[in-house]
C-alpha cells in the first residue's frame, strides 16, 4: 500500500519541481504554468512539511521593487493558510542570458557584482522567511573550453562569493547556513566543483567554511558514476551535510531528475537506511528537511505532477519502513556481526597505544598468520541478500 505523510515526516519540495512546465532543449513546454500559491496548496493537502524556491521562481527576474512585494506578500499568506515552512531558499544564477559564463565565476567582473548583489538580497528574504539553509548550485560555474578559464582565478572567485555571502550572514547575526550543490556538468560541460569531495575541499579554504556545508543531489553523484549514499556519508563524517536533494537517476547520462526510487533503487534503499537509522555503529545522524529535486514527467499531466509529489514521499516511507526492519531482524545482526561491520567500529590501535608500540606487538606483524586471517568469509553476500530481501518486502 502507498503511504501518506505527514508534516512530522519533513517533506519538502522545490517550487522548481512541481512547477516545472515540461520545457527542455529539445522541446517547448508541455503544462500550463503552476501558480505557487497553487503548488503551496497542493503540497500542504499531499502532507509535505515545506516548500524551497530560487528568487526567481516566485519573482520574474528583473520585477519592479513593488511587484516584488506583492508577490511576497501574496505568497506569505499562501504558506501561512497552508501551515508550509520555508526551510530553504536558493538565488537563480544560471537562467538569465547574463549568467551565461556563470555568476560567482563570470570572465565579467560586472556580471559577478550583480551575481552576488542578487545573492546578498535574497539571504535577506532567507532569513526573513525563517529559512535555516540557503542553498548555491553553481550551474553555469565552469567552462566548454578549459583555455577560456584562469582556472586559480575562478576558484579564487568563488571563495571570495561564497565568503562574502557567508560573512554578510554572521555580520547580519542571520540563522543561516550554506549549502554548496555539487554537479559534475550540464548546463556547463564542466562545473566546478563537480563532486561532494571536490565541495568538501573546496570549504577547507574558506575563511566561513564553519557555515558552509553540502547539499548532495542523488542524480548529480550517480552523473558521476559515484555512489550517493557513500557521498551523503562522507558529508555526514565531516559535519557537513546540511541539507539534501532526493531524486532518481539511472546510470551516468543527463540529469534525470526521476522520482526518488524510481532510479537505483537499492541504492534509494541504502540512503534511506542511513538517513533514518544512521550508521551501524553511532555516530552523526541527518536532521534536516527530506527535500526532493525532481521533475515530474513531460509525458503527464498536473494529474502526473500530483501523483509523482506523492510518489517521492511514499517512495521514501516505504524504504524508511523496510530500513527500519532490516535493521531490526534478528538475523540481519547477527549477519552484521559475523560481517564484522561491527568490528570497524573498534579502533584499529588500542587506548594509548602508538605506532611504536605497535611495531613492538609481535602478534601484529611476526606472529600474524596472513593466510590463515585470509580464509575469512565476510560474507557479505548474503548480508546484501538479507537487505534485498527486506527490501522486495520478502521478510
Ligand atoms: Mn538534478
Amino acid at each position: 500500500m502507498p503511504k501518506t505523510p505527514t508534516p512530522a515526516d519533513h517533506f519538502t519540495f522545490g517550487l522548481w519541481t512541481v512547477g516545472w512546465t515540461g520545457n527542455d532543449p529539445f522541446g517547448a513546454p508541455t503544462r500550463a504554468a503552476l501558480d505557487p500559491v497553487e503548488a503551496v496548496q497542493k503540497l500542504a493537502d499531499l502532507g509535505a512539511y515545506g516548500v524551497t524556491f530560487h528568487d526567481d521562481d516566485l519573482i520574474p527576474f528583473g520585477s519592479s521593487n513593488q511587484d516584488r512585494e506583492l508577490i511576497l506578500k501574496r505568497f506569505r499568506s499562501a504558506i501561512q493558510e497552508a501551515g508550509l515552512k520555508v526551510p530553504m531558499i536558493t538565488t537563480n544564477l544560471f537562467s538569465h542570458p547574463v549568467f551565461k559564463d556563470g555568476g560567482f565565476t563570470s570572465n565579467d567582473r560586472s556580471v559577478r557584482r550583480f551575481a552576488l548583489r542578487k545573492v546578498l538580497r535574497n539571504l535577506d528574504l532567507a532569513a526573513e522567511l525563517g529559512a535555516e539553509t540557503f542553498v548555491m548550485w553553481g550551474g553555469r560555474e565552469g567552462a566548454e573550453y578549459d583555455g577560456s578559464k584562469d582556472f586559480a582565478a575562478a576558484f579564487d572567485r568563488m571563495k571570495e562569493g561564497v565568503d562574502t555571502a557567508a560573512g554578510y550572514i554572521k555580520d547580519q547575526g542571520y540563522n543561516l547556513r550554506i549549502a554548496l550543490e555539487p554537479k559534475p556538468n550540464e548546463p556547463r560541460g564542466d562545473i566546478f566543483l563537480p563532486t561532494v569531495g571536490h565541495a568538501l575541499a573546496f570549504i577547507a579554504e574558506l575563511e566561513h567554511g564553519d557555515i558552509v556545508g553540502l547539499n548532495p543531489e542523488t542524480g548529480h553523484e550517480q552523473m558521476a558514476g559515484l555512489n550517493y549514499t557513500h557521498g551523503l556519508a562522507q558529508a555526514l563524517w565531516a559535519g557537513k551535510l546540511f541539507h539534501i536533494d532526493l531524486n532518481g537517476q539511472k546510470s551516468i547520462k543527463y540529469d534525470q531528475d526521476l522520482v526518488f526510487g524510481h532510479g537505483d533503487l537499492t541504492s534509494a534503499f541504502f540512503t534511506v537506511d542511513l538517513l533514518e537509522n544512521g550508521f551501524p555503529g553511532g555516530g552523526p545522524v541527518y536532521e534536516g528537511p527530506r527535500h526532493f529535486d525532481y521533475k515530474p514527467s513531460r509525458t503527464d499531466g498536473y494529474d502526473g505532477v500530483w501523483d509523482s509529489a506523492a510518489a517521492n514521499m511514499s517512495m521514501y516511507l516505504l524504504l524508511k519502513e523496510r530500513a527500519q526492519a532490516f535493521r531490526a531482524d534478528p538475523e540481519v545482526r547477527e549477519a552484521l556481526e559475523t560481517s564484522g561491520v561491527y568490528e570497524l567500529g573498534q579502533p584499529t590501535l588500542a587506548a594509548g597505544e602508538t605506532a611504536a608500540a605497535l611495531i613492538a606487538d609481535p602478534a601484529a606483524y611476526e606472529e600474524f598468520d596472513a593466510e590463515a586471517a585470509a580464509q575469512r568469509s565476510f560474507a557479505f553476500v548474503r548480508l546484501n541478500q538479507l537487505a534485498l530481501e527486506h527490501l522486495l518486502g520478502a521478510r
